[in-house]
């Protein structure tokens, strides 16, 4: 029958664990995961830093609220304190902007005042409104953010600013600040490669951010618990997913399967299913050897076209903070950048300029003074390649006491962080992503390879919650392909 398919996941992060627990509820037993490396999580991954825990990977619930199923899962799991549980938090709508409490911080270390900042902030966050609001109505006047943001900088910069040509400095050294932190959130190298016509795709929930007390691992531990002990194959790698496959035909085995999975260790699998769950940068990275046959054009272009970039976290341990006691986010102004560009020219020389600054790890009672630095594109991507020693070495107006930072680009089975919707991409790319192989067949042989992960999820791309409902989606499409397909042989229980 339908459940005895033999279905094999590969991927154990959150939308692997997805799919494998939907498909489980629905009676499908022959259910395996396989797991490159020795644990589940993927990108979602809790760390240590002396006696605190830190978040390697992804950080917040990004708008936890009822529709959002990561919350309504850490709810269930009791994960959340009070406060993010509140009806109250759940209610607050700000477009997925968090409310941080800055300060600012000159390259020199000078502390600028908030009189200054605030208005550039406000004049900023108006541009990035502007800019996702194409989405519904095209005709956007320029391919990218980055280069739509800088236009309009130069253009409407008020009279004021210019008047005062010592601030005016600094406040384009702030704009610059702001771009290169809208490149840690989106995951590129720079605003210029993230497509103008498509950012207002990705949609926000309401709720104010908030994190795992104890961890955001936790959360896979829970759903990790509810999984058979013995689902996930770790140490695995798979190198290749031969679908469309006849090889081990009626003629010679008697049972034949359409998908062989090969593993890197030369084992083989035979399935029937085979759900996809790997990063976009590894399919990136893999693309002429992953799948054989290759997938159809459309689809491997759009893996090609689609963005997938690298936001990094440095972890820094102070005796003292330098400061304020109210402060969530810490700002670096680089005062002689006066020129908008969110990219380094020199990046060996320079990598440490595209550090956006710091969140500050509350509550200070439990973490002590420890900042999360974020840093993103082809800077950090050269970060990861230096020692810590020469990371800590950059930056000598500042004496840390402990280091620890993500290393996502050189992770082999991440290749990075996450997706954006690139320069002339759209949602098309996004369904191209998540088309399953083959789309249509004889019954038998339709749905050999479906795709799920974060990438392949049109309006929460980037996210956790993306890609766990992804992951749903998936496991819904094979329950649904059985319990509408009468007569193949197939009912769900
Ligand atoms: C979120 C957040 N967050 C920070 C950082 C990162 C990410 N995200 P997985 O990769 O998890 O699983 C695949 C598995 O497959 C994995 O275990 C592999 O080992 C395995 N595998 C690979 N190759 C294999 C092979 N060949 N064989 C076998 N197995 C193989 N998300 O909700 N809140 O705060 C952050 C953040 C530094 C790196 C994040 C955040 C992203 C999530 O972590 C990520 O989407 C999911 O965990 C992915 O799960 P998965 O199962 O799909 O893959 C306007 C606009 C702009 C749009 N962006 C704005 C949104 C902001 C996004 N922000 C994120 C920010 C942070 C800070």
């Amino acid at each position: 029958s339908a459940t005895d398919s033999q279905i094999y996941i590969v991927g154990c992060g959150i939308a692997g664990i997805g799919v494998a627990q939907k498909l489980l509820k629905h009676g499908f037993h022959n259910v395996h995961i396989i797991e490159a490396t020795a644990r589940s999580g993927g990108r979602i991954r809790t760390g240590r830093l002396g006696d605190n825990i830190v978040e390697i990977g992804a950080n917040w619930i990004h708008g936890p609220s009822k529709e959002n199923p990561v919350f309504r899962l850490a709810c269930e799991y009791q994960l959340l304190d009070k406060e993010s549980m509140s009806e109250e938090n759940q209610a607050i709508d700000i477009g997925g902007h968090p409310l941080f409490v800055p300060n600012w911080f000159t390259s020199s270390g000078r502390k600028l005042g908030l009189e200054t900042m605030g208005p550039v902030v406000e004049f900023y966050m108006k541009l990035l409104e502007r800019s996702q609001q194409f989405n519904d109505t095209g005709g956007e006047p320029l391919p990218s953010v980055g280069e739509f943001v800088k236009a309009e900088v130069e253009r409407l910069a008020p009279e004021e600013w210019k008047e005062d040509q010592n601030n005016f400095a600094v406040k384009m050294a702030m704009i610059n600040t702001l771009l290169k932190l809208e490149c840690c959130v989106s995951g590129t190298h720079t605003m210029d490669d993230v497509g103008l016509g498509a950012f207002g795709m990705y949609k926000t929930l309401p709720g104010l951010d908030c994190t795992f007390p104890g961890g955001y691992e936790g959360l896979i531990d829970h759903m990790m618990k509810e999984l058979p002990k013995d689902i996930v194959l770790y140490n695995k790698p798979v190198k290749c997913i031969h679908w469309n496959y006849t090889k081990n035909g009626p003629k010679t085995t008697g049972t034949s399967f359409p998908v062989m999975i090969e593993c890197v260790n030369g084992e083989t699998f035979a399935a029937d299913h085979v759900i996809v769950t790997v990063s976009l940068g590894y399919l990136k990275k893999h693309q002429s050897t992953f799948l054989s046959p290759p997938p159809p054009l459309h689809k491997l272009h759009s893996i090609q076209r689609m963005g997938y970039g690298t936001n990094n976290k440095i972890f820094l341990e102070f005796e003292q903070p330098f400061w304020d006691e109210d402060c969530e986010l810490i700002y670096l102004i680089w005062e002689d950048e006066t020129h908008l560009s969110d990219v380094v020219s020199n990046v060996k020389m320079s990598w440490i300029r595209k550090l956006i600054g710091f969140t500050v790890l509350k509550p200070t009672e439990r973490y002590g003074h420890v900042l999360c630095g974020w840093i993103a594109g082809r800077e950090s991507e050269y970060m990861e390649t230096l020692s810590e020693h020469e990371v800590l070495h950059r930056n000598p107006s500042l004496t840390p006491r402990k280091l620890l930072r993500s290393q996502w680009f050189h992770d082999p089975y991440s290749c990075g962080s996450y997706t954006y919707v690139a320069k002339g991409c759209s949602g098309s790319d996004i369904d191209n992503l998540a088309e399953p192989l083959p789309l249509k067949g004889s019954n038998s042989k339709s749905l050999q390879v479906l795709f799920a992960g974060e990438a392949t999820h049109r309006s929460f791309f980037s996210t956790v919650h993306g890609a766990l409902l992804s992951g749903w989606r998936e496991a819904e499409r094979l329950i649904s392909h059985y319990t509408s397909a009468s007569g193949s042989g197939g009912r769900i229980r």
